[in-house]
């Protein structure tokens, strides 16, 4: 076997490996109340769907990989609440949905942008944009 077939089958390798480790940790498990992970949500395909209520959203934090489109869907359960992230130009009120490019790694504001009473300046959350990296060397597969 050449260099380059060598190559190709060991990252081959390395991918089915990535993607077994990362299926068998989809499976989420009742977590227990004082989790300090229990309050992180991370999107799913792209997606983050956000419950809003009085005066919080349903995750401290959240977690998307860079480079990619990301989709944000706002329920409100409870209340009239809106979701901003200014440094994304995110800004959804009531229901709704809003995509937007994570393109840089980092921690964003997340606030509610309906003055919704007495809660409302506590109203925050973070999304955490994390860096995407393949076959751990982000810097060579950055685009
Ligand atoms: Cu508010």
């Amino acid at each position: 076997m050449n260099k380059k077939g060598f190559l190709f089958t060991a990252l081959l390798l390395v991918g089915i490996l990535v993607l077994a480790g990362c299926s068998s940790s989809n499976k989420e498990e009742a977590a227990p109340a004082d989790n300090a992970n229990a309050n992180t949500i991370q999107a799913e395909n792209g997606v983050l769907n956000v419950e809003a209520s009085n005066w919080k959203f349903n995750g401290e934090k959240f977690v998307v990989k860079s480079g990619a489109d990301v989709t944000i869907n706002l329920k409100n359960v409870e209340g009239f609440h809106g979701l901003a992230i200014d440094e994304l130009g995110v800004n959804i009120q009531g229901d709704g949905s809003a995509t937007f490019k994570a393109d840089k790694p980092g921690e964003y504001t997340i606030y509610c942008s309906v003055p919704c009473g007495q809660g409302h300046n506590d109203m925050k959350s973070t999304l955490v944009v994390e860096l995407f990296a393949m076959f751990g060397k982000p810097d060579e597969t950055r685009v």
